[in-house]
C-alpha cells in the first residue's frame, strides 16, 4: 500500500506534474491499482436546488447575479421535487446526489430548514447525500451531519496566490475555514478546483499542495475544466487541452492515493478516448446526468455505453460504511 503523505513540497509536486506524460500516467495507474479497485467509478448526480442570483463575484460562474448570462433564476426547490429527482438519479445508477445552491453562505432560516429536510429525505433513499451551499459554520455543518449528510463540497478552485484575481467577495481563508467546519462535524470533504481560468501551472501545483497537505486529504477531489459561459468575465477563455486534465488528475492520484478523483465539468468537450485517458490516469468518479448545475453534461445512456466499452462499473453507495466516514483509510 502507498504511504499517505501530508507534507508534499511544491518541488515534488511539480516534478510529478512535469514528468513525461506516459511515465506520469503509468505511475498514476500503478498507484491507482495498488490502492483501489480501478474498475469502479463513483457516479454522482448534480441537482441545482436554488439557481442563480448569487451575490458573489466568482468570475467563472454563470450563477453570479452581477453577470448577465442567459440563466433563469429559480427559487429553492420543494422537498418533493428534490426527492423525485433523487429517485430518478438513483434509478439511472447514481449512488450520490449532490445538491447545489447559489448561496454565498448558509443562513439559519426557513430555507436552511428545508434543505435539512431534503437531506433526510434523500438519505432515506440510501443514497450518499452531498451538499454545496457556500460557506457554513460548525453548528450548521453539524445540523447537516445530523440529518444524514455524507459529504460537503467546497472547492478551492485555484491557488491561494491566484484567488483574488478570480473572486474578490471572499478569501481563501474563508474557504479553508468552511472545510474545517465540515471536518469538525465529521462530514466527508469534497474539494478541488477548476483549470482553464487563466492560471499558471504553478497555481495548479500550489492548489494541489494545499489539498494534499491538509491533515486529512479530502475524500473526493473534483477536477473541473472551465465551462466558459457567455456573460461571465471568463467567457473568452480558451478550452484547456485534455493533456492538462490528464496531468492534473494523474498528479492528484499520485499525491492523494486513497482519494476519489472526479473527472468533473468539461466532459461534453471530451471524446471517449480523452476520457479513457483520464480514467487511466486515476480518475474514479464522474458527474452523470444530462446537466451539471446549469450547463450540459453527457447523458446517462452515453456514459453507460462508455462504461461498457471501457469495462468500468458504477460503485455502490456507502462502500466504506454509512457512518464509517473514514474512507481515506479503507479501499
Ligand atoms: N455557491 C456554492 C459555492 O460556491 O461553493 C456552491 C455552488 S458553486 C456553483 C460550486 C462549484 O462549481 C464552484 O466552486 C466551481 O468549482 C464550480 N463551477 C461553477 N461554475 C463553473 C464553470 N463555469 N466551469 C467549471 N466549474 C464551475
Ligand atoms: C464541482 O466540483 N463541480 C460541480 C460541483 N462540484 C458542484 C459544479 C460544476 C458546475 C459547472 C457549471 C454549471 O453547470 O453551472
Ligand atoms: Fe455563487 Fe457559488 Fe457561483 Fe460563486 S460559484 S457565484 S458562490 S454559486
Amino acid at each position: 500500500m502507498t504511504e499517505i503523505r501530508n507534507n508534499w513540497t511544491k518541488e515534488e509536486i511539480s516534478e510529478i506534474y512535469h514528468s513525461p506524460l506516459l511515465d506520469l500516467v503509468y505511475r498514476a495507474a500503478s498507484v491507482h491499482r495498488e490502492n483501489k479497485d480501478y474498475s469502479e467509478v463513483q457516479i454522482s448526480s448534480l441537482l441545482s436546488i436554488k439557481t442563480g442570483g448569487c451575490p458573489e463575484d466568482c468570475s467563472y460562474c454563470p450563477q453570479a447575479a452581477r453577470y448577465h448570462t442567459d440563466l433563469e433564476v429559480q427559487a429553492l426547490m420543494s422537498v418533493d421535487q428534490v426527492t423525485e429527482a433523487a429517485k430518478k438519479a438513483k434509478d439511472a445508477g447514481a449512488s450520490r446526489l449532490c445538491m447545489g445552491a447559489a448561496w454565498r453562505e448558509v443562513r439559519d432560516n426557513r430555507d436552511f430548514d428545508r434543505v435539512i429536510e431534503m437531506v433526510s429525505s434523500v438519505n432515506a433513499l440510501d443514497m450518499e447525500v452531498c451538499c454545496t451551499l457556500g460557506m457554513l459554520t460548525e453548528s450548521q455543518a453539524q445540523r447537516l451531519a445530523d440529518a444524514g449528510l455524507y459529504a460537503y463540497n467546497h472547492n478551492l478552485d485555484t491557488s491561494e496566490e491566484d484567488y483574488k484575481r478570480i473572486i474578490s467577495t471572499r478569501t481563501y481563508d474563508d474557504r479553508l475555514q468552511t472545510i474545517e467546519h465540515a471536518r469538525k462535524a465529521k462530514l466527508t470533504v469534497c474539494s478541488g478546483g477548476i483549470i482553464g481560468l487563466g492560471e499558471t501551472v504553478e497555481d495548479r501545483i500550489s492548489m494541489l499542495k494545499t489539498l494534499s497537505n491538509m491533515s486529512k486529504h479530502p475524500e473526493s477531489v473534483p477536477v473541473n475544466a472551465l465551462v466558459p459561459v457567455k456573460g461571465t468575465p471568463l467567457e473568452d477563455q480558451p478550452r484547456v487541452s485534455v493533456w492538462e486534465m490528464v496531468r492534473m488528475i494523474a498528479t492528484a492520484r499520485i499525491i492523494m492515493p486513497k482519494t476519489v478523483v472526479r473527472l468533473s465539468a468539461g466532459r461534453t468537450e471530451m471524446s471517449l478516448t480523452d476520457q479513457a485517458f483520464c480514467f487511466m490516469a486515476g480518475a474514479n468518479s464522474i458527474f452523470a446526468g444530462d446537466k451539471l448545475l446549469t450547463t450540459p453534461n453527457p447523458s446517462f445512456n452515453d456514459d453507460m455505453a462508455m462504461f461498457e466499452l471501457l469495462g468500468l462499473k458504477p460503485r455502490e453507495a456507502f462502500k466504506n460504511g454509512r457512518n464509517a466516514k473514514e474512507n481515506t483509510e479503507l479501499v
